[in-house]
């Protein structure tokens, strides 16, 4: 019956499920970061939904040069993660993210539950953190930076709409390093879901005050904190050492004098259009954060930008604890 398949491919539950492809026909690792994982130095993921659909150009491709620039000066290996052409690629070349930012490309924002059709129609996508914990997993890397994780969307509770984000952290073990959450989502349902999916949540500083993206306090409180990069090391390989399968989220608060408190208004406002229009499903995300660009003339940019460079120094200096405790 299984005459034309060739192999056997363990899944989560240890069961064998036969394939005709293995995992590394469909991947693509970038020979700089290959190397790094080899010889256990620092490496550092980052997901690419944001430079695809998070952020508009040129803004997009300014900050995904710069936060690769950040981890290099930070000594650790960037490997940015994209699906170029039905390949799943670790570490892109300077090249491919600018072919990925450019607005002329059709790339499609690429989940979970959109990876095998985006990979099987050879089409090209920019991962979200969900998709980008799945690969960065994969290949071998233990932390990944983004700017800000997708939650609950308000009203969440009876549209059913929950970022695959937070149901990816509960099930696939890597750190993943951000701002906290957009206040776009409902703060407060977010944190019950991450608890209810065993993610451990930790605030980077000396409070445990959760951070809320464009401000360092939500007023909801992260279940406990960390306060050095060496800490949060001793964390993480413990979290993996007790085989949970399950990710961590380590939520740096925005460097205070790049917080931006007027933003709450114009989210107001975004989201209520974005029901009045009727906009649904994974458009809600790009909908509401290009309309809260809009209505507060970049501010909300500029921030965002600041508090992703922020996030990537703080991860590579965590990638860099870890893999010094790892010799
Ligand atoms: N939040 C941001 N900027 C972003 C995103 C979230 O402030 O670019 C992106 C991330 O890639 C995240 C995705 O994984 O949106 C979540 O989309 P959704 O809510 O449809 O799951
Ligand atoms: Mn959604």
């Amino acid at each position: 019956m299984f005459r034309h398949l060739r192999f056997l491919q363990t899944c989560r539950h240890g069961t064998w499920q036969p394939v005709t492809r293995r995992f590394s026909d469909l991947i693509k690792v970038l020979p700089e970061v290959r190397n790094a994982l080899a010889n256990g130095e620092p490496v550092v993921a980052l997901e690419s939904t944001v430079i695809t659909h998070g952020m508009p150009h040129p803004h997009n491709i300014r900050t995904a040069q710069r936060v690769v620039q950040i981890v290099r000066e930070h000594r650790a290996t960037p490997a940015t993660i994209a699906i170029i052409n039905g390949k799943l690629r670790i570490g892109l070349t300077e090249d491919e993210l600018e072919w990925l930012a450019s607005t002329e490309n059709p790339v499609l924002k690429t989940s979970r539950r959109d990876l095998s059709m985006v990979v099987s129609k050879g089409w090209s996508g920019g991962t979200t953190v969900a998709a980008t914990m799945i690969a960065a997993y994969k290949a071998g890397i233990s932390v990944f930076v983004t700017g800000g994780i997708g939650g609950v969307h308000r009203g969440g509770h009876s549209s059913l709409d929950v970022s695959a984000d937070l149901t990816e952290l509960g099930r696939t073990p890597i750190a993943v390093v951000s701002a906290g959450v957009k206040s776009i989502l409902d703060i407060g349902r977010t944190l019950e879901y991450l608890e209810t999916q065993g993610v451990s949540v930790l605030t980077y500083g000396h409070t445990t005050d959760f951070p809320a993206f464009f401000t360092q306090k939500s007023g909801f409180h992260s279940p406990y904190n960390i306060t050095t990069p060496e800490e949060a090391a001793e964390v993480i390989d413990n979290h993996f050492s007790l085989g949970l399968d399950s990710g961590l989220l380590i939520a740096v608060p925005i460097p205070e004098q790049h917080s931006a408190q007027k933003v709450e208004d114009a989210i107001q406002r975004a989201v209520e259009q974005a029901r009045e229009e009727g906009v649904r499903g994974d458009k809600v995300t790009p909908y509401i954060l290009g309309k809260v660009d809009k209505l507060t003339q970049g501010k909300s940019l500029a921030a965002n930008i600041a508090l992703m460079e922020n996030n990537a120094a703080v991860g590579s200096q965590l990638a860099w604890a870890l893999s010094h405790r790892r010799r």
